[in-house]
This record gives structure tokens, C-alpha cells and sequence, in this order.
């Protein structure tokens, strides 16, 4: 009878914590970090063994053949299927290509997603239908857990995790070896049910239970005495020396009776099938706490090492924003270029001269100096020159910032990784200049816009809109600069008088009472531009350290949901098992 579970809920939740896992990748890794290995382990699991099997509980169990090589796996598959379905050999390794024995009509449920299709897709399992297979059981004849081939281990490793059963073959002489011990180990910690075959054992009776005994002594010792399907005893089966089959390339059918026989009635038998994947569940779920705790705590320590990181970057930012700032501070955008196409256009000698005139006077000399057929050209080139001055040093600044955060990151192993896949970031980025004349362009227009709009009488707007938007915002990015570095009305030697030149000339365009607030303002917005135009060089290196995922303690919580509906899950499974 079909399982009638409900599997959804166990699903939502295997592929929230799926999510969350992938979302945890390391964005400041170390060398030679397992995390990641750690997080590839787990997203596996969770993807091509538990939501697989979740899915589908109708699925053929997967039984996988491991051990030694020439142990006499692929001897034995052929023994159960009656046929020679994947050749044994004297050539060891022999199984190089893990062969699945499924019964006819049984390729279809193994392949549309389920439990192993990832490896079949990947042409990485050879499927074999025989009616000698067993309807229900999906038998695998694995590559060896022992050979020099690492990629054999490898892939029995794998096979390992997707099983639901696991039939251990090893022989008389090779039982005590260590690595596939170690297999059984993991097969122990995966809570996958075992069955032993200890093959090509003395003829000799007396000798034979001699060996069998010490084997079963061995198997108990490593706390498998009860690892059978059900928690049952484990079973234990002797095949002798030389029970081989010609015609199957197989152990003999009369030697593996008690194999086939079991197989055969745990196939038959849909409570026991049932049960024998809950346990598998079960196991497979068992080591979930202990991969998510410590992919949680990888992704604790990967947060710590970014928010160092970030630390480096956004000290070396602000350290030269403040020297920016300060600069802007000591008046050195008014001196140099700036300056001198500035007092070529507005005459030296014509300032003290009209400062001494009253505000009619001073109106009337803006709008012939300011006329555009007469100071267009000096205009640009004083607003060009100021932009060059802010814009190079924004840019010198940025640089100045960006080497020594990355100094910082060289010398912290997961800095040194990301600068080596980034090594633009030694220097200011390449859109900068570009993006800082933008800002600053935007700057000068939100002034202009200000000034234009703040004019304290309509006779002055107009007036101030008849000199040109390029006069009006010139004449305010100076006056801001002169602010900025304190000057202010009285001190009319700073700066060839330009400060008290500037305000005066705003004063005249817009009334005084508005000067001082407009100019404040402006200040203010231009500081927020540079700092903005600096942020946004740091962001070259702070978008590498942002983690894609909700956290480790969200992933903690999806962990446990998990747990939570598994544990729902399967007693409902024990309720239409047995
Ligand atoms: N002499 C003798 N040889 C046996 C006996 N049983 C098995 N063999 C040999 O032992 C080897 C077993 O080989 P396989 O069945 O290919 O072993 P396997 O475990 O699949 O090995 P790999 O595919 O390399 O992992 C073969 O060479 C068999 O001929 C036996 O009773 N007597
Ligand atoms: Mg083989």
C-alpha cells in the first residue's frame, strides 16, 4: 500500500534551510577553509539526498554495496541478479562506474529526480534493468572504499550518503582492515542499516565460525552489534571460498540464499520498506543539528572576519574625508587657477574701487562685467578649474583611501584573498573622476537653483536670472569655498579680498539676509558630495562583503524547523508502517 504521508510541510522546510544554506557562502574566506567544503556537504545532503527522498517515499530503496576492492561485490550483484550484470575482475580496482541494478519499470521512479538521478545525470552511475533485481530495492555495486583511485572513494563516499541500506562485503583475510572500518563508521553516524557478507571464508567449518565469530566480536566493538535494518542484530552471512558461479560471474546462488532471501522480503514487504527508510531518514537527519551548527558557526566566524574587514575600509575612508574636508577648511580651492582666472575676470584693480560704491553701483557693474558676451568664456573656465581642483583632489583623496585599506586587507588572510581577485582595489576606482564631476555638477545646480530662488525681492530675482545661471552659481561656489575656510566680511586681504567680493556680489544678486543661510547650506550639501562621492568609492570593497543569506541564527531556525517536521513526519510513518 502507498505511504498516504504528508511530506510537504517536511519539504517547505528542508528547502528553507537549503536556502539558507546556500545563502551562507563565505563572502571572506581563508585559505584552506573547510567551511565551504562543510556548506557543500550539507547543501548536497539537503538537495540530492533528504529532498529527494522527502519527495518521493515511493522511490526504490537504495541499497549500496561497499567495500574493499576485490572483495567480491560485483560477484555478489551478479549472484542476486542470476546474471552478469557488472563484471568482476582480477584487475584491481575493478568497478570504476558504480552499476544500478533496477528492475524492469523501475528506471522511470530512480530517474525523475529521485534519490541518485544527480550522479546518473551527470553519467556518473551505469543503470542495468534485470528481472533478476528486486522490485523494490535498488542495488548499487559501488567502486572500492580502498584503492588508489581517489576518485572511487569519492564516489562511494557519496553513495553513502544517498543510501537507505548498506550490504558490507569484506572477506576473511581483509575484514580487519582499517578504511573500510572507517566506512562503517560514517555508515554508523548516517544511521544507515547494515548487512554483512563475509566472503571467501576457510572450507574447514571449525575454521570458518572461528572467523566469523571474531568478525561479529569486531562488529560489536564498534557498537554495530544492532545495526541491522529495524535496529535489529546485525546480520552476519559466511560465503565460502571457491562458491563461485561460472555462468554469472557470481557467488553462488545456494552460498547468498540467506542474502536474496532477505532482500527479497524486505522488497515484498511495504511496511518493512517503509520502516527501513524512516530509519535512513532518521539517520540521515541525525547528523543535521551537528552540519548546521557548525555551517551556522562557519558563517559566524566569515561575519566576524567581514565586519574586520569593513572595519579597515571605513577607517581609511573617513580618515580621508576628514583631510578632504579639512582642505576645503584651509581655503585651498581658492587659491592657485581658481583664483587667477577669477580676478582676471572681475579686475583686481575694479575691487577695491567699487566696494566703496553702494549696492546700485555694484549692480550695474555686474551686469556689464557679467555680460555673456563679455565674461562667458572666463566664467567656464574659473567654474572648470574649480571643479578640477575639487575633483583631483576628491580623486587623490579616494586613491590615498583605497591603498591603505587595502594594505589593511593584505595582511588579514581573507583580505589578501580578495585583493588578489580584485586587485583594482589598491587604487581609486575607474568611474570616480567621472562620477564626482557628476555630483558636483548637481551640486552647483541645487546652489544655483537656491539662489535663484531665495532672492529676497522679485526685482533682484530678475536681476539675477538676466546675469545668467552661470554667473549666479559660479559666484556662489566661490562664495561657498571662501565660507567654508572662514572667511568671511572683514577680511578683505584673504584671498586678493575674494571673499568679501563674493559676498558682496551675492548680496547685491539676492539681498544679504539670504546669504548667509544660502551659503551655510550649500557648505553643508557640499560636504555630504564629497563624503557621498567617497562612499561611493568604498563601496567597491564593502559590496564584496555583503552575505547574501539571513544569518547564522536564521539558519539555526531553519535547522530546527526541519527537525521539527521530520520528527512529525516519521511518526506518522510509524503509524501506516508496521
Ligand atoms: N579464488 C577465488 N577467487 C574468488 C572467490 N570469490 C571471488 N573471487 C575473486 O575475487 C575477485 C572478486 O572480484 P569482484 O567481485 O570484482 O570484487 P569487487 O569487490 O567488485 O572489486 P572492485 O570492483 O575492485 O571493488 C574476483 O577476481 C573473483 O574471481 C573465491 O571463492 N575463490
Ligand atoms: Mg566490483
Amino acid at each position: 500500500m502507498p505511504t498516504a504521508v504528508d511530506t510537504t510541510a517536511l519539504q517547505a522546510a528542508l528547502a528553507g534551510l537549503a536556502a539558507e544554506v546556500a545563502g551562507a557562502t563565505a563572502v571572506a574566506p581563508v585559505p584552506g577553509d573547510l567551511g565551504a567544503a562543510r556548506r557543500r556537504r550539507l547543501a548536497w545532503h539537503l538537495d540530492d539526498y533528504l529532498l529527494p527522498r522527502v519527495r518521493d517515499l515511493e522511490a526504490p530503496l537504495v541499497c549500496i554495496l561497499l567495500g574493499s576492492t576485490g572483495a567480491g561485490k560485483s560477484s555478489l550483484l551478479n549472484g542476486l541478479a542470476g546474471a552478469r550484470v557488472s563484471p568482476s575482475g582480477v584487475v584491481r580496482p575493478t568497478t570504476m562506474r558504480p552499476v544500478v541494478l533496477l528492475a524492469p519499470g523501475q528506471a522511470d521512479a530512480f530517474m525523475s529526480g529521485k534519490v541518485l538521478a544527480a550522479l546518473a545525470d551527470a553519467d556518473r552511475l551505469q543503470l542495468v534493468v534485470h528481472e533478476g533485481a528486486f522490485a523494490e530495492i535498488a542495488l548499487v555495486d559501488a567502486p572500492d572504499v580502498d584503492s588508489v583511485e581517489a576518485e572511487n572513494r569519492r564516489t562511494a563516499e557519496e553513495l553513502l550518503q544517498a543510501a537507505d541500506l548498506c550490504l558490507f562485503v569484506t572477506t576473511a583475510q581483509r575484514y580487519a582492515d582499517a578504511v573500510p572500518w572507517e566506512f562503517l563508521r560514517q555508515a554508523k553516524a548516517r544511521g544507515v542499516p547494515l548487512l554483512v557478507v563475509v566472503n571467501r571464508l576457510p572450507r574447514r567449518e571449525a575454521d570458518r565460525r572461528a572467523v566469523l565469530d571474531d568478525a561479529r566480536r569486531r562488529f560489536e566493538e564498534a557498537g554495530l552489534g544492532t545495526a541491522g535494518p529495524g535496529g535489529r542484530d546485525l546480520p552476519l552471512l559466511g560465503v565460502a571460498e571457491g562458491a563461485r558461479d561460472p555462468v554469472t560471474d557470481g557467488l553462488a546462488a545456494a552460498a547468498i540464499e540467506p542474502v536474496r532471501g532477505a532482500l527479497a522480503e524486505l522488497s515484498a514487504d511495504t511496511a518493512a520498506l517503509t520502516a527501513v527508510k524512516a530509519q535512513a531518514l532518521r539517520g540521515a537527519l541525525a547528523g543535521l543539528p551537528a552540519a548546521t551548527g557548525e555551517v551556522a558557526a562557519d558563517s559566524e566566524a566569515d561575519r566576524r572576519r567581514a565586519a574586520a574587514l569593513r572595519a579597515h575600509v571605513e577607517r581609511a575612508y573617513d580618515a580621508e574625508q576628514e583631510r578632504l574636508q579639512d582642505r576645503l577648511a584651509g581655503g585651498d580651492f581658492l587659491r592657485g587657477e581658481v583664483m587667477r582666472s577669477w580676478q582676471e575676470f572681475v579686475g583686481v584693480g575694479d575691487v577695491s574701487r567699487w566696494l566703496s560704491t553702494g549696492i546700485g553701483r555694484v549692480r550695474s557693474w555686474l551686469s556689464r562685467q557679467f555680460s555673456p558676451a563679455k565674461g562667458g568664456p572666463e566664467l567656464q573656465r574659473t567654474k572648470e578649474q574649480a571643479f578640477e581642483e575639487l575633483v583631483g583632489a576628491l580623486v587623490r583623496h579616494a586613491d590615498v583611501a583605497a591603498g591603505n585599506a587595502a594594505t589593511q586587507w593584505a595582511a588579514d588572510p581573507a583580505g589578501a584573498l580578495l585583493l588578489d581577485a580584485h586587485p583594482g582595489l589598491w587604487g581609486h576606482g575607474p568611474a570616480l573622476e567621472t562620477e564626482a564631476r557628476a555630483m558636483l555638477t548637481q551640486w552647483l545646480g541645487r546652489l544655483t537653483r537656491m539662489v535663484e530662488e531665495r532672492g529676497h525681492s522679485r526685482r533682484a530675482f530678475a536681476f539675477a536670472t538676466s546675469l545668467g545661471v552661470n554667473a549666479i552659481g559660479v559666484v556662489a561656489m566661490l562664495a561657498v569655498f571662501a565660507h567654508s575656510a572662514g572667511l568671511t566680511g572683514g577680511e578683505v586681504v584673504i584671498a586678493g579680498g575674494t571673499a568679501v567680493l563674493n559676498q558682496k556680489l551675492l548680496e547685491a544678486l539676492i539681498g544679504e539676509a539670504a546669504v548667509a543661510d544660502i551659503i551655510r547650506a550649500a557648505e553643508r550639501d557640499l560636504r555630504r558630495t564629497l563624503r557621498s562621492a567617497l562612499e561611493t568609492d568604498a563601496r567597491r570593497f564593502l559590496d564584496l562583503l555583503t552575505p547574501a543569506g539571513d544569518g547564522p541564527e536564521a539558519l539555526r531556525e531553519a535547522g530546527h524547523r526541519v527537525l521539527a517536521e521530520a520528527e512529525r513526519l516519521i511518526t506518522s510513518l510509524a503509524g501506516t508502517g508496521r
